[in-house]
């Protein structure tokens, strides 16, 4: 494919909110974005990866440093014939698969967007548009869940995922439950549980959640089908999950009845496609998970989730209520619980350069 050149650029936007989970909290969205140069058009990659090694290994000064020293030079070497070439091209280069999805992404994008495309035409997507929920942060008082909650459900959102963490969990929920009865509900826990908590969370089975998130560590598989074995409520695998062959496992001993997929997490769409073949293949349904997008990690999000088995609602919530400005057009607003695909080709969005230069702290060019 043509490629004139790659763009990294440092990007940082404040949060409408302060996102708190039990590994840490953020208020102002950072990230590295990938723009793939073919001279008349240009695609985007958001890298998804935090300042801190909290959610994944990954940063973003690691994934900096790997792109710029690996990646992109990789791409250098040997002619590209297309995204679909790109995992191969860069699987000599071990994990780092926040860095690898995102300029994969890029260049998925760019390819769609020489064709005349939408990216989920050219992955086997299926629908118009992709059911959506909210994930909510742990909040200062339970009141103050309580109000987020029903402003959320209010706005028609399919899904409430509420964060929890120890000492924080069962009262959250009964007060939640107590107040919405019949809403769909479920709880993500980012891995601070480790299997001596099952009795606190088997007391979660009382609330009739939709499934688990994540509860014990992310390297803790098994314990996961351990705990399987002692709860009602399905588990719901995010960080465990980096690969194919890791839901393949996850499916075989038990270790998660639902999937989230998360572009970035897995090292990009080829993967992500595998993950939800495979889950398909298992009976497990999967749902699309949110890392705070910028619209251009979004737009991809919402064009993965077109695939059939992506049948719950996914983290993929209105660019507006993480920025009072996003950097794409048209904006990503989500109507009902349902966010509809972009109409452009790629992603669907266009960047608007004016607003990502206002957001622009750093810039490097390669050529390639
Ligand atoms: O565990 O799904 C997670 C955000 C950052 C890191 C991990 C997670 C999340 C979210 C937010 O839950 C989802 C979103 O609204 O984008
Ligand atoms: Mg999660």
């Amino acid at each position: 494919m043509r490629l004139r050149r790659v763009i990294l650029r440092r990007v940082e936007m404040p949060l409408r909110f302060r996102f708190r989970t039990s590994f840490g909290e953020t208020t102002v969205k950072r990230f590295l974005l990938v723009e793939a140069d073919a001279g008349d058009l240009s695609g985007w990659g958001e890298c998804v990866a935090e300042d801190a090694p909290l959610y994944s290994e990954e940063t973003n000064a690691s994934a900096s440093h790997v792109l710029r020293e690996f990646l992109v030079p990789a791409l250098r070497a040997r002619p590209l014939e297309g995204p679909e070439a790109f995992p191969a091209l860069v699987a000599p280069i071990r994990g780092n698969r926040m860095a690898k999805a995102a300029l994969e992404a890029a260049l998925w994008d760019l390819a769609a967007r020489e064709k005349g495309a939408r990216l989920c035409d050219r992955i086997g997507g299926t629908r118009g548009s992709v059911p959506v929920g909210v994930s909510l942060g742990l909040q200062p008082s339970v009141g103050a869940l309580l109000d987020l909650v029903a402003k959320h459900v209010a706005l028609g959102y399919r899904r409430i995922k509420l964060k929890i963490e120890p000492g924080r969990d069962a009262d959250l929920v009964a007060a939640v439950r107590e107040r919405f009865p019949a809403i769909d509900l479920t709880v993500d826990a980012n891995a601070a549980y480790t299997l001596a908590d099952a009795p606190a969370l088997r007391a979660l089975d009382a609330f009739g959640l939709d499934y688990i998130e994540q509860p014990l560590g992310h390297e803790d598989l098994w314990d996961h089908a351990e705990l399987a074995r002692v709860l009602a409520t399905p588990i719901c695998l995010d960080e465990s999950i980096r690969s194919a062959a890791d839901a393949a496992v996850a499916a075989r001993i038990g270790a998660a009845r639902v999937v989230n997929v998360k572009i970035g997490r897995v090292g990009g769409l080829s993967e992500a496609r595998r993950i939800h073949d495979v889950c398909a293949e298992a009976g497990i349904p999967v749902w699309c998970g949110g890392m705070l997008e910028s619209g251009v990690g979004r737009a991809a999000n919402v064009q993965l989730a077109t695939l059939p088995n992506f049948t719950k609602p996914g983290d993929t919530s209105s660019a507006s209520r993480y920025f009072d400005e996003d950097i794409v057009e048209p904006p990503l607003e989500s109507e009902n619980g349902e966010m509809p695909v972009p109409p452009g080709s790629g992603i669907g969005v266009s960047v608007v350069r004016e607003r990502l230069e206002r957001y622009t702290v750093a810039r490097e060019e390669f050529s390639a």
